[in-house]
């Protein structure tokens, strides 16, 4: 971090400011050009806040070197890391296919689905619980009968299982979970995040709707700093001007991950598209962009469901879609 000085700063306030920041254990770089007067921070950075920084009246302005995330960036941690959702390993080469509908509404709609994508490929089991809705007045999903009933999917098709949690006092229902998700809305709630450090299961966190890449980044570093790594990123689309789509698939979040994180990167086309036909090529293009996976939402009866039918694949178009994903998947391979 480099902190660049008024030109009108006096003495004694540059060696204030200087002993302020050697008090927090970092060294002193200064740096004097004609016009301007450089002090570099050596050391731990991430701890600093620039803002506080901003606040001294003789600084001009202040600038981040390093990332603020430690433990999520592949600085430090080059290799990929490779997270193992009960035997299921996602990342470092091996993708995976999360599928299944949006919301757990019966016993045998759960179960008719997860046989169905089990069949067709797929590595793990969705289904919703506890749902996020925008309005109160929508299906809120069957909470603790919900998880119960993914579970007896989970059972009957030996599938691990993936569900949505909104609020941390819920986890001792969680307990059979394999890989918990964080979902959007929630991706900035820090008490939640904390709370999920502390646990050693994997946690699956989309990206918020409005989340810059770094900001993303440092939600994983929340719960890594926990003592949580088994973290993979989730990219779902984000706001922006376009109304054709139900949000804007950031397919270029996924190289630009790549690059700076080791974490794995999954994609979710049916919340970033909202819409059916849209799944499939955009699944097949965030292979070629180098997810690790991707989440698609699939429904036995998408007419009649609770949830995100629009956006919901038929178990059919779900089985064609999974035979032109592996194909794309064993072209790339080649190359
Ligand atoms: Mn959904």
């Amino acid at each position: 971090m480099i902190i660049i000085l008024k030109k009108q700063a006096e003495e004694a306030q540059i060696n204030a400011l200087k002993k302020e920041m050697t008090d927090q254990g970092l060294g002193i770089h200064e740096s004097e050009g004609v016009n301007t007067r450089i002090i570099g921070l050596v050391g731990d950075t991430s701890v600093v806040d620039m803002r506080h920084i901003m606040a001294n009246s003789i600084v001009e302005n202040v600038q981040r070197i390093q990332e603020p995330y430690k433990k999520a960036n592949r600085k430090f941690h080059p290799n990929d890391t490779v997270v193992d959702v009960s035997g299921v390993k996602i990342g470092g080469g091996n993708f995976q296919v999360i599928a299944g509908p949006c919301s757990i509404e019966t016993k045998e709609q759960i179960t008719e689905v997860a046989n169905d994508v089990k069949n067709s490929g797929a590595g793990l089991l969705r289904g919703g619980a506890f749902k996020p809705r925008t309005s109160p007045y929508s299906f809120q999903g069957l909470h603790g009968d919900g998880l119960k009933l993914l579970l007896e999917a989970k059972k009957a098709t030996g599938l691990p299982v993936v569900t949505e949690i909104m609020d941390a006092s819920h986890l001792p229902l969680f307990e059979d979970v394999d890989l918990i998700q964080v979902g959007a809305r929630n991706m900035q709630n820090f008490e939640l995040l904390k709370e999920l450090g502390k646990i050693d299961k994997p946690i699956l966190l989309k990206r918020g709707l409005a989340a810059t890449i770094e900001e993303w980044l440092m939600s994983a570093e929340y719960i890594m700093a926990g003592g949580n790594e088994n973290v993979i990123l989730c990219e779902r689309g984000i706001r922006t001007y376009e109304t054709a789509t139900r949000n804007t698939l950031d397919l270029s979040a996924i190289p630009v991950i790549k690059k700076k994180s080791h974490l794995p990167v999954m994609v979710d086309p049916s919340h970033a598209t909202g819409i059916r036909e849209m799944v499939e090529p955009l699944s097949l293009a965030a292979i070629a962009a180098g997810a690790d996976g991707l989440m698609v939402e699939v429904h036995n009866d998408p007419a009649k469901a609770l949830c995100d039918g629009p956006q919901s694949l038929t178990p059919e178009q779900f089985d064609s879609m999974m035979n032109k994903v592996n194909k794309t998947r064993q072209f790339f391979e080649t190359l």
